[in-house]
């Protein structure tokens, strides 16, 4: 017997009891020591075993912290045929979540009984893999196909009330998992119940599983998992058990080849990582009972309604009576949203709107907060008269917190007399909706003001990513960079159509112009004529059509024209015929013979403007860890989430390879395609940015 599984005789009763924290995943020790325990149960002339867990969880799964390494021990699928070959009635008690590996070893045992707020299901896709383990063979024969390919190709949690009522649960029993599972096995084998195998139960009726598999795979716009996983689904409708078992690993092992799982577990664990600091490791954060936020716009009003939904008393303050309303609406409006999806209740609704939020024209109501967030005018000059006042009204310990998109922390920390307190809390819009949040240290920010910007990230359910101060901080840096790849390469012959294509076929939600539109284009107007009065390099490739554009009115989607034009209460836009004509105009004057491009050239090009501009991000520390910027790229800029980031793409594609693009580019355009220092080396050395993940976590 291992440590991980203790082994209890209570009665007629064998009680294995599952003890691998934090989560009793399905590691090498705990699979060979429920094997151990049925074996000692069998021999001990126990009628019955009872499998549980110790701590918060059942059995969450396979251990993936084994992925990729050579196999030891019992494999799981055999493992689960094993526990329902028994002779004895093998019954699971859930709580926690049982999920993956987890739920097939309670549908390998004969009963299942759980507490209330037990969750279950397969989430296998979720890290690009499917159910090796009997999932996609045993779930059909208790709740059907349909049933099973929701659960299965979602990966989502199935709360125990319905999967009481789908059948995979026997019972629900308030209590302590071992005292209801000890209680139904004693009731089971007083009632004469007998060995149920779901193996023995009959398959379901096939379905058209080519249309199905079509399907799932559109729907999964380009994770491959969902669809594969419907093929699992299908051999257990075609095939005898056995058959069907052995149809499930190839399909199985077919997915654990694959860079999409390479690139899913990667995300998994770094969204886990990404906010532990090694130097916050003992750092308490300061108290967060109360925020102010000044500036009601879309982000002010996203940043106080995220604070809300938290539970955070929020205190709006606005330079009006009637800027301060608007902004009540515009948080009133979100709200109606999360009450809509019923996130919250109407109670709820109207105690954050009437009693949680104040609203105020006087700085003096800031006076108590215990941290203020500035979303006002992206103007420096505006930002010092705000920061001024604040470091006037607010107490002593208040962080002050600014949420610019690029502009110098420490040049606003060195307006007030306090700059170790201020931090950039930099949110993305829709700012209660996006999970992204960079927190920008600044040269004199405490470590636990930064330590209470990840609490607070936290209480958000943000991924809070630790980022550096320079121009555009870790995500609008490096858009800046593979954005301005793409104009580039619509000067030299590209169309911004084909490029939008090009990258959703590569997995992003949307292509850069089509986000250029949704963002508004009088954004990188803004931007482009502060860069020329600050005076840009004479090597850097300027173009002017977006301008007319600007000129002409067009913003994109909030003007209804744009890249594309949009028709109101359509999705999505139609390709503008005027910006290319706009676009073989200026090649014209710039006497520019326009050439065509491959798709797979423009992602490559694009990918490689984005791994450079990352890895001088991570080279001058603006970044600790390339995983920091793979988890912004994926929750701020829409990076398919199965290619793990930037920099976990680059592992997968080989650095080398991705370098040679970058020199390639330096002989047409030295100026932009200036390699990072930190790439030279690991392709010089032969490491790659996972090994720096290792070094730096
Ligand atoms: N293996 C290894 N480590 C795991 C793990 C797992 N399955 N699940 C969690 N951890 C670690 C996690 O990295 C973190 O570590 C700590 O536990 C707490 O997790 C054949 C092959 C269970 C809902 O996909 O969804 O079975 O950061 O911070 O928010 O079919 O973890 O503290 O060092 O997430 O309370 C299928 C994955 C596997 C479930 C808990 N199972 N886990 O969430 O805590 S594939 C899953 C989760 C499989 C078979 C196949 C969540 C959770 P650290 P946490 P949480």
């Amino acid at each position: 017997m291992t440590d991980a599984i203790g082994f209890e005789r209570i009665g007629d009763i064998a009680v294995l009891k599952a003890q691998n924290p934090p989560v009793n995943a399905l590691g090498f020790d705990i699979r060979e020591g429920l094997l151990a325990g049925i074996e000692r149960a069998e021999k001990d002339g126990a009628k019955a075993v009872l499998i549980y867990g110790e701590g918060r969880t059942y059995f969450a799964g396979a251990d993936i912290t084994e992925f990729g390494k050579p196999p030891r021990g019992i494999f799981l699928p055999d493992l689960c045929a094993r526990i329902e070959a028994s002779p004895l009635i093998v019954v699971s008690a859930l709580h926690g979540t049982a999920l993956g590996g987890g739920l097939e070893v309670a549908l390998a045992s004969h009963y299942r009984i759980a507490v209330p707020s037990a969750r279950v299901g397969l989430p296998e896709v979720l890290i690009g893999v499917m159910p090796g383990a009997g999932g996609t063979q045993r779930l059909p024969r208790l709740i059907g196909v349909e049933a099973s390919v929701d659960v299965i190709t979602s990966g989502r949690q199935v709360g125990a009330k319905e999967a009481l009522e789908l059948g995979i649960l026997d019972r629900i029993e308030e209590g302590e998992p071992r005292e209801i599972g000890l209680a139904y096995t004693q009731e089971l084998l007083e009632s004469g119940a007998t060995r149920r195998p779901v193996s023995e139960m009959s398959a379901p009726e096939a379905v058209d599983f080519d249309a199905l598999y079509e399907k799932v795979l559109k729907k999964g716009r380009g994770l491959l998992a969902p669809a594969v996983a419907v093929r699992g689904i299908q051999a257990c409708c075609e095939l005898p058990f056995d058959e069907g078992m052995k149809r499930e690993r190839e399909l199985f092992m077919e997915l654990m080849n694959t860079d999409q799982r390479q690139g899913m577990i990667h995300a998994f664990f770094s969204e886990r990582a990404v906010s532990k600091l090694p130097e916050l490791k003992c750092v308490a954060p300061r108290e967060l009972g109360s925020i102010g936020v000044i500036g009601g716009g879309t982000m002010g009003a996203g940043i106080a309604t995220a604070a809300l939904l938290s539970g955070l008393p929020v205190v709006m303050l606005e330079m009006t009576e009637a800027a301060a309303e608007a902004a009540k609406g515009r948080i009133t409006g979100n709200l109606q949203g999360a009450l809509k999806r019923g996130k919250i209740s109407e109670a709820q609704f109207t105690q954050l709107t009437e009693e949680i939020l104040t609203l105020s024209t006087d700085y003096a109501a800031l006076s108590d907060v215990d941290l203020v967030i500035e979303a006002v005018f992206e103007e420096m000059s505006v930002k010092k008269v705000v920061f001024g006042k604040l470091d006037e009204v607010c107490k002593k310990g208040a962080i002050l917190a600014s949420n610019t998109s690029y502009l110098d922390v420490n040049e606003i920390a060195a307006c007030t007399s306090r700059p170790e307190d201020v931090i950039g809390l930099h949110f993305f819009s829709p700012a209660h909706v996006m999970k992204l949040l960079e927190i920008v240290v600044a040269d004199k920010t405490a470590l636990d003001v930064v330590a209470t910007g990840f609490a607070l990230g936290q209480r958000l359910k943000k991924i809070s990513v630790r980022a550096g101060v320079c121009d555009g901080f870790i995500g609008n840096r490096i858009l800046s960079t593979y954005r301005r790849a793409a104009d580039h390469m619509i000067l030299d012959g590209a169309s911004p159509y084909q490029i939008d294509k090009a990258l959703t076929d590569f997995g992003f939600a949307m292509g850069p112009f089509a986000v250029a539109d949704l963002a508004g284009l009088d954004i990188g107007w803004a931007m482009r004529k502060r860069k020329r009065a600050e005076g840009m390099d004479p090597r850097e490739r300027d173009s002017s059509y977006v301008d007319k554009m600007c000129e002409a009115g067009n913003f994109g989607q909030k003007t209804g024209k744009g890249y594309y034009v949009y028709e109101a209460g359509k999705r999505g836009g139609t390709p503008n015929p005027e910006v290319s004509d706009l676009i073989a105009a200026e090649r014209a004057d710039k006497g520019i013979t326009p050439r065509s491009f491959t798709d797979e050239e423009i992602v490559t090009r694009y990918m490689a403007a984005m791994v450079n501009e990352a890895a001088k991000v991570v080279g001058e520390g603006i970044a600790r860890r390339p995983l920091d910027v793979d988890m912004t790229l994926l929750f701020g800029y829409g990076f398919p989430r199965y290619r793990g980031g930037p920099l976990k793409w680059a592992d997968i594609e080989g650095l080398d390879k991705v370098l040679a693009t970058i020199k390639a580019g330096a002989e047409e355009d030295s100026y932009f395609w200036d390699p990072a220092p930190l790439l030279e080396k690991l392709v010089a050395e032969g490491r790659t940015f996972d090994d720096l993940n290792k070094e730096n976590s």
